[in-house]
């Protein structure tokens, strides 16, 4: 029987996985998103054109491959349906190669302003989402009261308006407007229909027996580590589990079935939305990396903020989910350094500590360690022995402190901007 090998974001999301589980998709027959939905935003570059995925897993530009939203993932028709309808405008018919959970949550119009509502009584302690109703959707789901993908099959109109009409209670509870509800509602209802052409399946099932047929299944996560729902920034996180464990949940696996580890990191650290970020660099080099990395959300175009690479977190997340190779993202963005800065531990109240506190307050001080930069032009190169001999002091800096090997390290956003070391 075959294993999942599973590809995960390491710090805040906006990690690269878009371009790496490209990179990787020649090596699987199957693509499965497990959680998260269209708060993701995946990009890819290849050939001169550039994509924006959200619900649609990033197998999809490689022609004999299946793509699978999977149970724990929550969909929204009308985000997918634009999404699906734009690929296809580009040529890239999703027809037979993406099946969908019947268990997939669906997100309704009513989350989105749900989200919003929350969001807006939080004032500044908002958690800064993406506003995409993820919240309410997993919300609905954990409380028993969710409408899934598979309830679209039966008694739907039914299932619809008692739903809608349980938000709208909600929604008047919270004094929040509605307008421009019909609309929406007419848009989404479209959608559905529009969904039904998909393929449904029991995504648990169908994995399971692609799996026992020796198919090779590779699990793309959406977000990052740092953003589980259990053990990231809370309450400044999304909704559902991005670490390993969540392949479990959101696809059906089971723990032993789990092959290779992929956890994907940013040679810096970024951050959209609100919470802590003990490495964030609110000066002059924040803007550099900012601008030299193009950090803007590929959802809501937010400027995300930048910092230093922080190893005591990117530990912690390794550990989470037991990483097994490490793929290091965006190494060219520290070209032009003379000095790069990487935490290696906090101080907090006077006392230095390797560990992840329960808070991370602004009492929490990074502490660094300064290594020269390579100041050469990365971006061009083809393989490992081109690097500059700093660059593969900072690799090398880096595999000793986490303990896990740098399996590949990425130099631009193309395809063939990508090096594998070992
Ligand atoms: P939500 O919408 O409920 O999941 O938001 C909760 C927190 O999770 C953060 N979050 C993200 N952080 C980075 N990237 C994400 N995806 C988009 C992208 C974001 C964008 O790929 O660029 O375009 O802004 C993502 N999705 C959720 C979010 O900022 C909240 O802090
Ligand atoms: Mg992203």
């Amino acid at each position: 029987m075959e294993k999942v090998d599973v590809l995960l974001g390491l710090q805040w999301g906006d990690e690269g996985k878009g371009k790496i589980v490209d990179v990787l998709t020649p090596a699987y027959d199957l693509i499965a998103r497990f959680q998260g939905g269209p708060n993701a935003g995946h990009t890819l570059e290849f050939e001169g054109n550039k994509y924006i995925l959200r619900s649609i897993p990033s197998g999809i530009f490689q022609g004999d491959k299946v793509n699978v939203i999977g149970s724990g993932v929550v969909l929204d028709p009308i985000l997918f349906r634009e999404e699906a309808e734009s690929l296809s405008r580009s040529g890239h018919d999703l027809k037979g190669r993406l099946v969908i959970s019947r268990k997939a949550h669906l997100i309704l119009p009513t989350h989105r302003l749900i989200d919003a509502a929350q969001e807006a009584m939080k004032g500044d302690a908002k958690v800064g989402t993406t506003g995409k109703g993820i919240g309410p959707t997993y919300t609905d789901k954990v409380a028993r009261t969710g409408l899934r993908v598979g309830d679209t099959e039966h008694d739907f109109p039914k299932k619809y308006q008692e739903a809608k009409q349980r938000h709208l209670t909600l929604l008047r509870a919270y004094d929040y407007p509605t307008d421009g509800l019909e609309a929406l509602e007419r848009e989404w209802l479209e959608a559905i229909e529009y969904l039904r052409q998909y393929s449904f399946v029991d995504s648990e099932q169908y994995l399971g027996r692609a799996l026992r047929e020796g198919r090779r299944v590779l699990a793309e996560g959406a977000q990052g580590s740092m953003l589980d729902i259990d053990f990231g920034s809370y309450p400044f996180v999304t909704s559902s589990n991005t670490i390993a464990a969540g392949c479990c949940t959101g696809l059906g696996i089971a723990p032993r079935s789990i092959g290779e580890v992929y956890g994907i990191f940013k040679a810096y650290c970024t951050r959209v939305g609100s919470g802590p970020f003990p490495t964030e660099l609110e000066d002059e080099t924040g803007e550099r990396l900012c601008s030299l990395g193009h950090e803007f959300g590929s959802v809501t175009g937010r400027r995300r903020r930048c910092g230093w690479l922080d190893l005591v977190a990117l530990r912690y997340t390794i550990m989470l989910s037991g990483v097994t190779r490490l793929i290091m993202m965006k190494s060219d963005v520290l070209d032009s350094f003379e000095t790069i800065h990487v935490c290696t531990r906090y101080r907090i109240h006077g006392t230095e500590t390797e560990d992840l506190p329960y808070e991370l307050g602004a009492d929490v001080e990074p502490i660094y360690e300064e290594l020269p930069g390579w100041r050469c032009d990365t971006s061009r190169m083809t393989s490992a022995e081109e690097f500059p001999q700093e660059l593969r002091d900072y690799i090398a800096f880096i595999e000793r402190a986490v303990g896990v090997p740098i399996a590949v390290v990425s130099v631009g956003p193309d395809r063939e901007q990508t090096i594998t070391l070992h």
